[in-house]
Parts: structure tokens; sequence; C-alpha cells
């Protein structure tokens, strides 16, 4: 549906591919035995998560319902209107499943309390009048909460209604005086919901491998980068790649590789020549005929990335080319038309790297206050000097340790532990003597993996819409600004949203207790620490029903769905 919709997101995705796939082959020098098919590659280059804009809390409960239907609950409160300069008029929570988190849709709701009494009444008014669930999808979603399933045809169906209705872009617009008074006020996004008449997807992001490849690639292929300056960025990515791309790299960025398969690799190396080779087949590929995008109606490419430095491995780095403008069609209140342009839906992309603890999380949102202001200092550097804006917004994550083990003993970031055989037998044989992971890890009786963060981030969210939307955030009109809470949104959708933090802490403790026991150290951990992994598995299993030791939450570890 929507590469029908935005044929440059169907470009996009070739783009990604090709960049994936230069990755691949590093991998493949670096790890002999590393090797991805055809089917793989696709997977792991396709999208991960949409976004969704909503008017009216009735809509908002349905598409919570409607994605309850594919077992995708709601994770995490996200404030929008509450980030300084950079606020939106929105509230909004990701809908995602619990155990099988790589795909998701971020969810907003328009606040039309956030306006003066008489603007809040007109958008009130006009989001009054649309109905974008049909009742045939109302039956279908009450049917699969009675029975707790639907059959294949209606399954079928409900996604018919989705990708025909509810989500559809159909350019059908209302309004046009209320929709340019918005727009001039800065309000766009509030535009972008009240003044139609459906659900449309804003944007799908796909998943790259070596962000910094993407995204040189991008500007290459939409010709803000010369063949010169995307052999440079392209080289330094590759080679930062090959440099990083250890054991842990792996299973991060490969869920279907199981522990057995990646420890069977041998080491290999990446040679300069390699990469040059690697470069010059991407310059060949994107002369072709397909990648000339720079052909396709765009609006150029972000000129930085959201999210942590390159170097840093946490959270999620985000871009994406701007919003494109696209034929809508306004129908009046007297029955005429009026043909206009729409500028809001645009083509994101993501990397997700560790998810981060309290701690983590906390160290991270200070290092981003420090980045953002340096990149203020000089908004223009990006363009002008790349490398040096590099340099400049990764010194405040220069706090960051850069690699998994490291960052799990520094309690930033979460992970799922498990003892090895060599750790069973030595338990057995009477011969563990350290309780200490870090130790156990080191003497090969414990084998871990990072936890991948799974959610979203406000800043960058808003950092996002902000650079889309060309306008820095709103600010509210009403008597009083008012404050939104999560409780709010809980009421709208009828149902608590998932704290996302619990159970990755939750999963990670889990597999402490699970881990300390089988190698018979549970009851020579200080109580303080044990009391803490339980205390921990408590909440989440407290947070989400299906919760339970041995944590299987987020195990896809091998399977070939996933990607
Ligand atoms: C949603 C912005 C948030 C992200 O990736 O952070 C988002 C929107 O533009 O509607 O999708
Ligand atoms: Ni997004």
């Amino acid at each position: 549906m929507f590469g029908i919709e935005v044929p440059l997101y169907d470009r996009a995705l070739l783009v990604n591919r090709a960049a994936n796939e230069a990755v691949c082959e590093v991998l493949c020098k670096l790890h002999h035995g590393f090797h991805i098919n055809a089917q793989q590659l696709e997977r792991t280059s396709g999208e991960r998560h949409g976004a969704i804009r909503i008017g009216r809390p009735d809509e908002y409960r349905w598409v919570s319902r409607y994605f309850g239907v594919f077992g995708m609950e709601p994770h995490n409160f996200y404030g929008m209107t509450a980030l300084g300069p950079k606020s939106q008029p929105i509230i909004a929570t990701a809908f995602r499943s619990v155990t099988r988190p790589e795909h998701r849709v971020f969810t907003s709701l328009l606040m039309t309390d956030y306006y003066d009494h008489t603007m809040r009444a007109r958008l009130d008014a006009l989001l009054a009048k649309r109905t974008v669930f049909s009742e045939r999808a109302k039956e279908l979603i009450e049917r699969c909460e009675r029975q707790g399933g639907l059959s294949a045809d209606d399954g079928e169906a409900l996604v018919r209604e989705g990708v025909e209705r509810i989500f559809k872009w159909t350019g059908a617009a209302r309004d046009i005086g209320l929709y340019k008074e918005l727009c001039d006020a800065g309000f766009k996004i509030a535009a972008d919901i009240a003044c139609f008449q459906d659900h449309h997807l804003n944007h799908l992001t796909p998943n790259t491998l070596l962000m910094d490849l993407y995204t040189a690639s991008m500007k290459h292929c939409l010709g803000e980068l010369d063949e010169a300056a995307f052999r440079t960025r392209a080289t330094t990515a590759l080679t930062r790649v090959a440099a990083v791309a250890d054991r842990d790299w792996l299973c991060l960025h490969f869920s279907h590789l199981s522990h057995a398969e990646i420890d069977s690799y041998q080491p290999g190396t990446v040679t300069a020549a390699d990469i040059a080779t690697l470069v010059n087949g991407l310059v060949t590929t994107f002369r072709g005929e397909t990648f000339q995008l720079h052909k396709l109606s765009h609006a150029g490419f972000k000129d930085y990335t959201e999210g942590p430095s390159q170097d840093t491995p946490i959270l999620l780095r985000q871009d994406a080319y701007k919003a494109l403008t696209e034929p809508v069609v306004f129908t009046e209140e007297d029955g005429s038309t009026v043909a206009a342009t729409h500028t809001a839906r645009f083509g994101e992309i993501e990397e997700r790297f560790y998810a981060c603890t309290e701690k983590g999380r906390k160290m991270y949102d200070q290092c981003l206050v420090q980045a953002d202001a340096v990149r203020e200092r000089d908004p223009k550097l990006p363009q002008r000097d790349f490398a040096a804006y590099e340099a400049l917004y990764a010194a405040p994550f220069a706090k960051f340790p850069k690699t998994l083990p490291e960052l799990i003993a520094a309690d930033l970031v979460f992970a799922r532990f498990a003892p090895t055989t060599a750790g069973i037998a030595a338990a057995k044989a009477g011969t563990v003597t350290s309780a200490d992971m870090a130790e156990l890890i080191r003497q090969g009786y414990v084998q871990y993996e990072g936890l991948r963060y799974e959610d979203f981030l406000p800043v960058s969210a808003a950092g996002i819409f902000a650079s889309n939307l060309n306008q820095y955030g709103t600010k509210s009109t009403a008597a009083i600004k008012p404050t939104y809470t999560q409780r709010q949104l809980e009421e709208i959708i009828g149902r608590p949203i998932i704290d996302a933090t619990a159970v990755y802490a939750g999963v990670d403790a889990a597999s402490r207790v699970e881990t300390y026991a089988q190698l018979g150290l549970l009851e020579r951990l200080p109580s303080g620490e044990r009391e803490r992994m339980l205390g921990a598995v408590a909440l989440a299993e407290r947070t989400v029903e299906s919760f339970r030791i041995p944590a299987d939450i987020h195990e896809r570890r091998g399977e070939q769905a996933g990607a």
C-alpha cells in the first residue's frame, strides 16, 4: 500500500538493500561462515515501524483495539507537549508485541485543548464529521475480542479494512480555510490530522545495518552528495563497521542467527582494498536508472541523524528524507472542490542498538542536551564539514563505553545471560568459584547478549517532526497550557500502557537469577543483589501478565522469521 502511495519510499528500500548488502559483504570477510540469503537480506532491510496520527479519543481507542487484534500492545507514554521549544500538540504511545517486538506503530493523538477555545471548537467540529472505522471493521474487532481470535478470512478482511480504508492515503481533505490558518500559524501537524478523512500512514521506517552508509547513499542518489563526497563517506562508514562488527554486533543486528552459529564463524580480515571495491560497486549500482532519485519529486534529505553519536551503540538512530509535497483535494461545505498540496509524509530510516537501564538513559539524556547545544551553535556545519560535525557531536557521548561488555559492566544497558555448557559442567564439578557476572563471562561460564531497544525517543521524534514540518515546535494557545499524563491516555484506550523499561529490566534480572541458579550461585549472592533482581522480575510480572521465568520475552534467537 505505502509503496504504491509513495514511489520514493520503494526506491529508498532499494537503496537500503544495496547498502545493507555491502555491509553483509564486509561481514562475510570478517566472519568466515557468515552468510545471508536474499530472503533474509530482504527481511533485514524491511520496515520496522510506522507512524500514524489520530484526531479523536474515540478513534484512538478503535485504533488501539485494531492493533490489539494483531497482538500489539501499547508501550510507553510519549508526552510530546512537554519538550520545551520542540513541543508538538500531541501525546502518543507505540503499539507493538511484547514478545515479538520488532514491528511497531508510533500512534499520536492530537490534543485539541492545546488550542484556544475557538480553535479547539473548530477542530473538534471538523473531526466530529468523519468516520474512519467502518461498521464492518468494528464488527471484526469486536468478534476477535469476543472469540479470542479470527478465522483466516476474517483476519484478511480486517487487514483489508486497514490498507483499503483506515490507513490509506486518499488525499481527501476538508476546510481549506482552517487548513491554511493552521499551517500559517505553524500548526501543520494539526492540519495534517484534522483536515483529512483518514488516518493515513505518515511514514514507514525500514531497518538499516549501517546508518551512515544509508544516509550517504540517499544523499548521493538525491543529488546532494557528489561521487567523491559519497566515496569518502561510504569508505568511512564501511571502515568503521569493519572495526566494530564483532560477535555482539552480529547478535544485535541479526536475530535469526543463533549463538552456536555465530560462534562457529572463523575470524577473517577486511582490507582497505576490499572496502574500495565495495564502494566502487555501490557507485556503479547507484548509476543505474532505478537509483536516480533526484528525478523523482522530493524535498531532500535531513542533514544530520537523530539520536546517539555514530560510535555509541545505544538506543536508536533515526534519519529521514524530508516530507514530500503531495496533491490533495479539499471538498468544502457547499460541495465545491479545491485542488491543493500537502506536505507531511516523509521517509524515515532506523538503526537499533542496546536498551538502556535507567542510569544509562539518564546519561544519554544529559549527553544529548550537550550534543544538541553543540549542533545548534553551528547548524550549517553538517553540510560544510561533516567529519568535523561528527567529531563535535560525538564528544559529549565520549562518557559512554563503546562495547557491550563495558556497557553491561557499567550498568548502562540491559542484557540477557545464560550459563554455557562449560559453566554447567564446572558447577557440577564444584569448580565455579566467583559469583561475579563479569568474571563468569571471562571464564566462559556465562554467555550474554544485549537487549535491543524496541521503543522510541521523544526528543528524536520531535526532531523528526520539526525538520519535516519545517517548524521547530509549537506553543500552546490555550488560556492555561494543559499538562497531559499517561493516565489520561490509558483512560482513552481503556487499558494500561506497558512500561517497556520494566520489561527490559525484568528480562535482564530473570536471566541473571536463572543463570546464578543453574550455576549453584544464587545462595552466594549478597542478599541485596538477590532482592534487587527478584524485585525487577516481580515488577515485570505485574507489568505484563504473560511475563514468565525463564524469560521467554524477546527470545527469538535462531528463528528464521525474525530479522
Ligand atoms: C511520529 C514521529 C515519531 C519516530 O520515529 O520517532 C516517530 C510522526 O511523525 O507522526 O515516528
Ligand atoms: Ni518514525
